[in-house]
């Protein structure tokens, strides 16, 4: 039998090679702000993103230069977890610092 009469707006099989695919990522964006200082950054690029120290301090220091830094890109729920993640850690220590995420 043909795909055509089986499933005939292809809908089924339109989402089994979606789920097939790769899935879409989303950059984790860190935003610059005047009072989280550059050693929690660099803590949380390390300890959230699994980042090397010397590469935690470069992402720091382009935040801190250019405003916004890429700490990663995950499938969406990861990324979704890594923004909780630094949004919790920065209240708990009483910083301001604001992470997003964007489709990649
Ligand atoms: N601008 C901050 C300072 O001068 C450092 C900083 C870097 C803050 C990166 C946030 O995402 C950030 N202490």
């Amino acid at each position: 039998m043909a795909d055509e009469q089986r499933d005939p707006g292809g809908e089924v099989l339109d989402e089994v090679e979606r789920q097939l695919k790769e899935p879409d990522l989303y950059q984790v964006v860190l935003l610059n702000d005047d009072y989280t200082t550059m050693d929690f950054v660099v803590q949380v690029l390390e300890e959230i993103f699994h980042r090397q120290p010397s590469e935690a301090f470069r992402i720091m220091m382009q935040v801190h230069t250019q405003g916004r830094g890429i700490c990663g890109q995950y499938p969406y729920e990861v990324a979704e977890t890594k923004v909780a993640a630094v949004q919790d850690r920065a209240r708990t220590a009483g910083f301001p610092l604001q992470a997003t995420m964007e489709k990649a």
